[in-house]
């Protein structure tokens, strides 16, 4: 029960709307969770895995049709199309409503509607917002009490009169012919149906904390960004904090978790967030960084001892895994986990495993589990203020044109970098993986408005802070002529943070080439990696022909936002064009 007004009649309406048996306002305790999970355990929801290995974790199947975001159901509905841009798929509000409402009218019947309230940010920070999510699914509610600070004290703080974002959700049939997750930024309010996966349905997510906190960040002054946030300790103690945008399931879990190698001796990396970054201008002139969400949603496959130590060591108790394969014995399975491949696996549709059916776990197959386990989570990722960001970095998968690094020349150049992002797609979103597409910030899938806008705002960032970060592009994917990676990756990505943090405390040297700073061979230390000095220069190889071509499939990308596109990029596409010809 709550004392706001507002939020009193929203659930009167929605309930009135979807007609739920039982309304239940979550306090996020923890004998509500474990109700909740005895529920889920007597319906199959859930099913337990081996208490003895695996203490409190649980395995979720999702419905085969629903293991992953659907870009092309999400949409944006402002009053003027413009405002969502030609990056979203747009409806105007009355008529978004309309077709949603539609399809919430008695859809909770025989169902529990639960409330939850939810803060994104730490407890006691300026830049924490509060949401409230309704939704008739118990899974969402587990999910969103490790990925949000939910329950009573996030009603205490919209209790207080404090703005919150209204969020509805029902899983409805799981048809996805009646499937949609919708955005009203200018009412600050989510609709979704349809869709039980983590990014449409736990709305604190990228719905609240990417696509309308987005919004909200422009019209404020701030940035909400798809970017994971990392501190770097040197051997001398000192800490250099760095936010890094990658589209999803390219590595960011990884890189926020990453063990130095070993021959990094008394350097540190420690963990703040891994996935969204808030960034706001601080009164110090830098930029600082909180990590809205308390927990980790994050891919399984690929995940081991070998890839992220830190990560295998924070599941494994209390987690949620959904769409991993099982072993005879109840524990998670998933390709590229440690150890030989067991007989006797179940796959993620819980059929005996059978390659012709596909791979055990589904590509997308996810563990939910709460940060506060993570062995390198930082002392400051709570900190009401955030940490302050000395570098940002872009990258994306690309087998071939980006180099390993480069750092731009100025703010100017790094939003043009940050804008220029292109990747191949993953399994992330339901679409064909691996096609090369611009994802401008890895924001393509999650920004709440026009791109034209959001680089302009991007740019108007020289005005507001008197000590910006660095930025940086990295390429992690970079493939030789037989279609193998070049770099090791993972834990030897340190090579390239190293670099990037003594750039930005001045020790480190760099060349200017036309497309930004790059290191020398020697600035990358290889100290006790097999790496020859050969693969090292076609990881730092500018092909000017192949540039000539990336600059005018840009300039494409770019022409297609019309007159929104910010002049001070279409000088970027300028100057990057003459350097390179010039080069030539
Ligand atoms: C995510 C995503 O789940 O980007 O973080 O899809
Ligand atoms: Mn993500």
């Amino acid at each position: 029960m709550t004392t706001n007004p507002a939020l009193a009649s929203w659930v009167e309406e929605v309930a009135a709307l979807t007609l739920p048996a039982r309304i239940h306002w979550c306090d996020g305790s923890d004998l509500e969770n474990e109700q909740l999970t005895a529920e889920m355990l007597a319906d199959g929801t859930l099913l337990r895995l081996n208490e003895e290995t695996h203490p409190n974790c649980f395995l979720h199947r999702s419905n085969p049709n629903d293991v992953a975001r659907v870009e092309h159901l999400t949409l944006v509905c402002t009053t003027d199309q413009q405002d969502a841009g030609s990056n979203n798929h747009w409806m105007s509000p009355a008529e978004g409503h309309q077709k949603m409402d539609a399809l919430y009218a008695g859809c909770m019947s025989g169902r529990t509607m639960y409330i939850i309230p939810y803060l994104m940010g730490p407890y006691g920070s300026p830049y924490a917002r509060a949401g409230v999510e309704i939704t008739d699914s118990p899974y969402v509610v587990a999910n969103m009490r490790i990925m949000a600070r939910i329950g009573s004290r996030a009603l205490a703080h919209i209790d207080a009169g404090n703005s919150f974002i209204k969020g509805l959700h029902s899983i409805g049939d799981l048809n996805p012919e009646r499937r949609f997750i919708m955005h009203f930024p200018e009412e600050l309010m989510i609709k979704s149906f349809g869709s039980g996966y983590g990014g449409n349905a736990l709305l604190g997510k990228k719905c609240h904390a990417l696509r309308i906190a987005s919004w909200q960040a422009r019209t404020e002054g701030w940035l909400a960004e798809h970017m994971l946030i990392l501190g770097i300790q040197n051997p001398a103690g000192e800490v250099t904090y760095v936010a890094a945008a990658f589209p999803s399931a390219c590595g960011k879990t990884n890189l926020a978790m990453l063990v130095p190698p070993e021959a990094y001796a008394g350097w540190k990396v420690w963990t703040v967030g891994d996935d969204i970054a808030w960034l706001h201008p601080g009164e110090d002139g830098q930029l600082w960084a909180i990590n809205p969400e308390a927990g980790f949603f994050g891919v399984a496959p690929g995940t081991s001892m070998k890839t992220n130590p830190n990560c295998m060591q924070t599941l494994g108790r209390n987690t949620i895994y959904t769409n991993v394969g099982l072993t005879p014995d109840g524990q998670p399975w998933w390709e590229g986990i440690d150890g030989d491949k067991p007989e006797g696996l179940l796959d993620w549709q819980g059929r005996p495993h059978d390659s012709s059916n596909g791979p055990v776990a589904h590509p997308n197959a996810r563990f939910t589990v709460t940060a506060a386990q993570c062995p390198s989570y930082s002392s400051e990722a709570n900190a009401p203020s955030g940490v302050p960001i000395s570098a940002i970095i872009f990258g994306g998968r690309r087998s071939t044109v980006a180099p390993l690094v480069l750092e731009s020349l100025d703010w100017a150049h790094g939003v043009f970098t940050g804008a220029a992002v292109a990747s191949e797609t993953t399994a992330a979103a339901v679409g064909q993986v691996g096609q090369v597409r611009r994802d401008p910030m890895a924001m393509k899938p999650f920004c709440g408005y026009n791109f034209g806008d959001y680089w302009a705002h991007w740019l108007s960032f020289s005005e507001r802070c008197a000590e910006l970060p660095k930025i940086f592009h990295v390429n992690w994917f970079r493939k030789d002529a037989d279609g193998r990676y070049m770099w090791p990756g993972y834990g030897d990505n340190m090579r390239v943070l190293k670099w990037i943090t003594e750039r930005c405390s001045g020790v480190a040297d760099a060349v200017t080439t036309p497309v930004g700073l790059m290191p020398n061979r020697a600035d990358i230390d290889l100290t006790g990696l097999a790496l020859t000095e050969q693969t090292l220069d076609a990881l730092l190889a500018i092909d000017t022909e192949v540039w000539s071509k990336e600059v005018d499939d840009i300039h494409t990308f770019f022409e297609g936002f019309g007159d929104r596109l910010p002049e001070g990029l279409k000088e970027q596409v300028g100057r990057l064009r003459e350097a390179v010809r010039n080069r030539a």
